[in-house]
């Protein structure tokens, strides 16, 4: 079968899509053909006249699924394709079936349904069920959680072979871990432990020496020289980090950035991560309020901890990246400013400050409603960035201390004129806080031995992103 992609590229830089990459790997272990294309119509007509596609495939997140849904709508009127839908937003959402230019869905977990689907698809055999599949006329039931993760091959980075993006990043993604120990209201892994209730752990973890060999092939063929683990908490378990740190810093010896929680940040984990070669942690502080942080985002930490824990990071030459959230539901502009003055208190060394989004179906959302802070019907933003659908009070401040957040942070001075800072017309701190972004991208993110070609292309697509990023339009959610 003739496989064709179809990826929402413009919100990316040089993270790669790596949910389709297993899958493509998956297609070309069955002899399959694979094309991909970014999310552009022309480019799309012109690979179905090429390329003459069985099927096309997209991955959805609920803030690009409009948009997606927009391309295979106009595709369909011309082209009689099969479409198939997968990632978060299909998963959430399996009712979007009932859209016309959708055929199938696979929810959840992929690789498994996604392998068994193409079986049955190239063979004529769609009469028969295949869990985790929706179709026009089915929803079968979900499939348990694969529970070794080394049996999954490792992505298809030959997919993006002509997108220069990612495929001459000098950083390179990879997955060490599914799942997060955690549920915070806001955040999908809420809702998707739930549908996975019984059917696998909660997190599952790939062995030390199935990493150092996916690790191992990006740095010998593709000649990374950071890697970037996108875990939602990179693996904290004694010994597997302890083994992870002698075999990464002997066999990869790269600068890597990971995320991870202030809650396992014990002595001996960041001990390992740093001989390891970790450069900077992103951590979610999200609010420097505690009583916020526990009845609203059921996050249980306290700013003490956190302090301690940051100050432990920094003894480690550790950096620290934080994210945040404000105008959080039942919060105020006091809350914001507690957030604000926590972020210097840690000495994060560089803070993204974003609105809290209410991603239907999350805990969240429901808060938000039942404190009438939020429309049966909301606008959601495409991007956390610049907007929020609650009802807040303050609302124009918040927009305000968005901008001006990362720069209070580094020049804590300035938290004692924060009354004039209010006032001063926003762009100010639009232009300010991009050139710290990009600075500290350069000296937070990418702390690796970066060319100076490379320097100017990861400027371009700095650039590219925030225009994208400014003229973001919003979308409904019914
Ligand atoms: C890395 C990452 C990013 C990267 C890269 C995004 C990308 N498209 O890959 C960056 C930093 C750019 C990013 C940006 C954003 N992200 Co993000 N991101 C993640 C993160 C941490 C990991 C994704 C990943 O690689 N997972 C591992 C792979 C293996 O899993 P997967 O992608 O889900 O794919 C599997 C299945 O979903 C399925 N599948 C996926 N695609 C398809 C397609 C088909 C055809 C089929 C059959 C199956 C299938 O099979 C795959 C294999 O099992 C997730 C959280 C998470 N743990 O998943 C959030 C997450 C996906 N992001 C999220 C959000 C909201 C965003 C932003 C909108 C944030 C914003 N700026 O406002 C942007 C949108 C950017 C965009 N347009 O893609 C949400 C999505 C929620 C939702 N309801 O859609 C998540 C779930 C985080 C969360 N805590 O809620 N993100
Ligand atoms: S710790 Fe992070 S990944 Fe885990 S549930 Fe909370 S927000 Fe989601």
């Amino acid at each position: 079968m003739r496989i064709l992609f179809i990826v929402n590229m413009e919100d990316l830089g040089f993270e790669e899509p790596l949910g389709v990459m297993y899958l493509s790997k998956i297609c070309k272990e069955k002899n399959h053909q694979v094309y991909v294309s970014e999310n552009n119509y022309n480019r799309i007509e012109k690979m179905i006249n090429e390329e003459k596609p069985d099927l096309l495939a997209l991955s959805i997140l609920t803030p690009n699924f409009p948009y997606l849904l927009d391309t295979v709508n106009n595709v369909k009127q011309r082209y009689d394709i099969p479409v198939i839908m997968g990632g978060p937003h299909a998963t959430f959402f399996p009712e979007i079936i009932k859209e016309n230019s959708i055929n199938y869905l696979i929810v959840g977990e992929g690789e498994k349904a996604w392998a068994e689907f193409l079986d049955k698809i190239s063979s004529r055999e769609t009469a028969t069920p295949v869990m985790n599949v929706v179709s026009k006329a089915n929803k079968n039931p979900l499939r348990p959680l694969i529970s070794n993760l080394d049996e999954i091959s490792f992505p298809d980075r030959e997919l993006f072979r002509g997108y220069e993006q990612f495929y001459a990043s000098d950083v390179r993604s990879v997955i060490a871990s599914r799942g997060c120990p955690y549920m915070c209201s806001y955040c999908f892994n809420y809702q998707y432990q739930q549908m996975y209730k019984g059917l696998g752990a909660k997190l599952r973890v790939r062995s030390v020496s199935n990493i150092i060999e996916e690790c191992l092939e990006l740095k010998e063929r593709y000649h990374a020289k950071m890697i970037h683990f996108f875990d939602d908490i990179f693996p904290f378990d004694d010994e597997w980090i302890e083994d992870f740190a002698d075999k990464y810093k002997m066999k990869i010896g790269l600068p890597f950035i990971t995320n991870t929680s202030f809650n396992v940040c014990s002595e001996h984990y960041v001990r390992n991560l740093s001989r390891a070669g970790c450069k900077t942690l992103l951590i979610g502080v999200e609010t420097g309020n505690e009583t916020l942080r526990e009845k609203i985002l059921f996050r249980k930490i306290s700013n003490k901890k956190m302090i301690e824990k940051a100050h432990l990071i920094h003894k480690y030459n550790i950096k620290i990246y934080t994210q945040n959230l404000i105008g959080i539901p039942c919060g105020s502009l006091k809350h914001d400013i507690e957030t604000l003055r926590l972020n210097i208190d840690l000495k994060a060394d560089f803070s993204g400050a974003y609105f809290c989004q209410p991603y239907p179906q999350t805990a969240i959302e429901q808060i938000a409603k039942d404190a009438g802070l939020l429309e049966e019907k909301f606008v959601l933003s495409r991007s956390f960035y610049y907007s929020t659908p609650l009802k807040l009070d303050n609302k124009k401040e918040i927009e305000r201390l968005h901008f001006f957040f990362p720069l209070v942070v580094n020049f804590p001075i300035l938290i004692n004129f924060l009354d004039i800072i209010f006032k001063i017309p926003p762009f100010i701190f639009k232009i300010l806080g991009n050139i710290l972004h990009g600075y500290k991208i350069r000296t937070v993110v990418l702390r690796y031995d970066m060319s100076l070609n490379m320097f100017i292309k990861n400027l371009i697509l700095f650039f590219k992103r925030k225009v994208n990023r400014t003229f973001h339009s919003d979308i409904t959610v019914k």
